[in-house]
């Protein structure tokens, strides 16, 4: 196999070139061609200068994951970096794409860097339960001072070059011209200068001096960085920078960096990243499919849902006509969207350009005409077959012929609602998560005659709009929702035997979950789909609302809540449950959290098998995507299937049996047969 890296004179200038698609990591191959590089740059006398950079689509993207867990193969990347640094000759990063994890500690080890502008550079090792682990963390306080390194570090996203300029990662930036002659240029010009090493240099001085900025920053990203452990390890090992020699603190990463990795975490996030592009491909449709261009998006209804779901499609450019039945739900809608845009300018995440940018590609109309040239049109009105079926039948009478029509549903039946058109090869399901505009998730619904086309343009347009999307199948609720009613059968039932509901929320809390069923209901509101008749009471839940307690925007449902939102458990909600129970005939008892967390969490799983042994979804990582990216499964136990996995089907079916519950054939005999979920 020939190296991926090869090396060509330009005059006294050595350029080093890495050809190593799709992303330039840093496998084995490149970490020996790179060092062999270094090697011949040391011993030629003609050359007084190198560049490092690399061909394709990215300078290196980090360390190549695929070689993670596997028995080690030399150079490792803290020897290329430490062999690139020692260099005598200056050596410069030529920096396009992404310089990331590994990748930005070869650019941190070479003694500049210049980017062009469109680059960013980023140690992202966190999101996969990491911490550099070739001396980035060490390196770049050295280089930009702890303040600068923490976010980078700890958080993991990547910065522009013009913000990655300001901190003093990049040196310089090349506007115009080609990048590599540029770089020969600038090594040139740094020949016989005094050669800056970051490993040497002392700006991370600033956290000894003012200790408090880790806790600071700490305190500031708590809620986000909750159950994880690599960013406490990041803090800790930009800490130790400041306060040990270089060689002491490249220890240090290297002892924090193996215990991450031999943690469960890592593993999980590592099987996180893969899940989340595996889920883009659909296993039998091929990759070469035609798309259909979607140039212009109609959607049908302006209220929360509608109004999220373009703003999507605002943001990326793409016209949004936005249709409602009344004038002023249209007014209402569009004044909704306009706040939402405004209030992240407020935070800067948007400049008011880009505010009047998106606003300006919106069309409200009151006309189902007006969507007759979409090339998409996406239904999020009320969630009944009749209605779906009555706005899908027009639709299919005005939108051009070749359009595809979509609906919002979360639960009802795709193929249906295309029996509604002449066209149901053009119907599928786009589901978009609450608020729409944030919420990263869509599922996107397969239905029995969607065509290949119709899906395959449904997945690259969920890149488009920055969502994770994963398929599933026509089935009551797909993936997630039908997953879900299994948690909540549970948690109902679990209060009725006299768990109380704030510990079934704690145990959700404690396992990694943003917020547990019955927090969930307050905040969604309890009175949804409620008959509004007070002497009807069959439910819990129609017990709460009978007395006033629709959620937290009432102030009160499962719990009382203070003018900051603040919950507290309430006695007349134990009541109203204590009162339901003993009419229904359920014996009260003491429920352990363990025997909670069991019976929330197995029926889940075991729902899961039953999605993937009916193929309602492709693979097992495609359901962790779906809850890690729409339910706030926590991503460090890599989603339902993969925790599943960690801790074996044996225990899950055991504690499935234990409790009196359903298992499925086919979690049983994957379990009988020791075999996992995901391989
Ligand atoms: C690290 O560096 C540790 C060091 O500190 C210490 C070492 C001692 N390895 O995302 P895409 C594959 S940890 C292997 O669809 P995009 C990816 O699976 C690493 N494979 O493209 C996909 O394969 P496929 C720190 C990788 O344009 C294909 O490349 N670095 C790697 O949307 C295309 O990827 C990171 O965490 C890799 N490192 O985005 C960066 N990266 O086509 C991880 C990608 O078969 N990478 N692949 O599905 C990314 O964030 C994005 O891939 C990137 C491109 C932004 C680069």
């Amino acid at each position: 196999m020939p190296s991926p890296i090869s090396t060509e004179k330009q005059g006294n200038v050595l350029v080093v070139t890495s050809d190593n698609p799709p992303v330039n990591a840093l496998g084995q191959a490149v970490r020996q061609g790179l060092k062999e590089a270094i090697e011949q740059a040391g011993s030629d006398s003609d050359v007084e200068a190198v560049v490092i950079r690399c061909d394709g689509r990215t300078f290196f993207a980090g360390a190549d994951i695929t070689e993670f867990g596997k028995p080690p193969q030399g150079p490792s990347l803290p020897e290329v970096c430490d062999a690139i640094e020692a260099s005598d000759k200056p050596v410069v990063a030529a920096i396009h794409g992404t310089a990331l994890g590994g990748g930005c500690e070869v650019a941190l080890a070479c003694h500049y860097r210049i980017a062009v502008a469109d680059a960013k550079l980023g140690l992202p090792e966190v999101k996969l339960g990491l911490i550099p682990g070739a001396a980035g963390t060490q390196r770049l306080p050295r280089l930009v001072g702890a303040e600068a390194a923490l976010p980078l570090v700890v958080m993991g996203n990547p910065i522009p070059a013009k913000k990655a300029q300001g901190i003093g990662l990049v040196d310089h930036i090349v506007t115009d011209g080609d990048l590599k002659d540029a770089a020969i240029s600038f090594a040139q010009s740094k020949i016989g200068a005094d050669i800056p090493r970051t490993s040497e240099m002392t700006n991370n001085q600033d956290g000894v001096k003012n200790p408090d900025i880790f806790d600071d920053f700490r305190a500031k990203n708590g809620r986000k960085l909750r159950g994880f452990d690599a960013p406490n390890a990041g803090i800790a090992a930009v800490k130790a920078a400041g306060e040990m020699s270089f060689a002491e603190g490249v220890k240090k990463e290297r002892e924090l960096f193996t215990q991450l990795m031999m943690g469960t975490q890592s593993a999980a996030m590592q099987h996180y990243f893969f899940a989340e592009r595996a889920a883009n491909k659909i296993d039998d449709v091929p990759s070469d499919t035609k798309l259909i261009d979607v140039k212009k998006v109609g959607i049908i209804g302006a209220g929360t849902m509608g109004g999220g779901i373009a703003m999507n499609f605002l943001s990326a450019g793409i016209p949004v006509t936005m249709l409602e039945m009344k004038q002023d739900a249209l007014d209402r809608g569009t004044g909704v969207m306009r706040k939402n845009y405004e209030n992240t300018a407020k935070r800067g995440r948007m400049t008011e350009e880009q505010v009047e940018g998106a606003m300006n590609l919106l069309t409200p109309t009151l006309s189902y005409d007006d969507l007759a040239d979409c090339d998409l049109v996406i239904e999020a009105v009320y969630e009944n077959m009749d209605v779906k079926k009555e706005v899908f039948a027009k639709l299919d009478e005005v939108v051009k012929d070749g359009a595809i029509l979509a609906s919002n549903t979360s639960y009802l039946d795709i193929d249906e609602i295309a029996t509604a058109t002449k066209r149901p090869g053009y119907v599928i399901g786009l589901h978009f998560f609450s608020p729409a505009n944030v919420m990263k998730l869509l599922e996107v619904v397969r239905g029995e005659k969607t065509r290949d086309d119709v899906l395959a343009t449904a997945m690259k347009l969920s890149k488009t709009i920055g969502k994770v999307a994963a398929v599933s199948g026509v089935c009551p609720g797909f993936i997630g929702n039908r997953m879900l009613s299994k948690r909540q059968e549970q948690a109902n039932q679990l209060i009725l035997e006299g768990a109380n509901y704030w510990e079934v929320d704690d145990v959700l809390l404690e396992f990694g979950f943003p917020m547990g069923p019955f927090q969930m209901g307050d905040l969604a509101g309890l009175d949804i789909g409620w008959h509004r008749d007070p002497n009807k009471v069959t439910t819990v839940r129609e017990a709460l609302c009978a007395a006033g307690r629709f959620g937290q925007k009432a102030g009160k449902g499962f719990y009382d809540y203070d003018e900051a939102r603040n919950r507290t458990p309430s006695d007349e909600v134990k009541k109203i449950i204590a009162d339901f129970a003993e009419k229904e005939g359920n014996e009260q008892r003491d429920i352990s959290k363990d025997e909670i967390r069991e019976r929330l969490l197995y029926p889940m799983v075991n729902e899961g098998a039953k999605i993937l042994d009916e193929g309602m979804a492709q693979r097992a990582s495609d359901i962790d995507v779906v809850w890690i990216n729409g339910y706030g499964w926590p991503l460090y136990t890599g989603g339902p299937m993969f925790w599943a996995d960690t801790i074996g089907l044996k225990t899950v079916v055991d504690g499935l049996k234990k409790h009196d519950l359903p298992v499925s054939d086919y979690l049983a005999k994957k379990a009988e047969a020791g075999e996992r979920f995901n391989k």
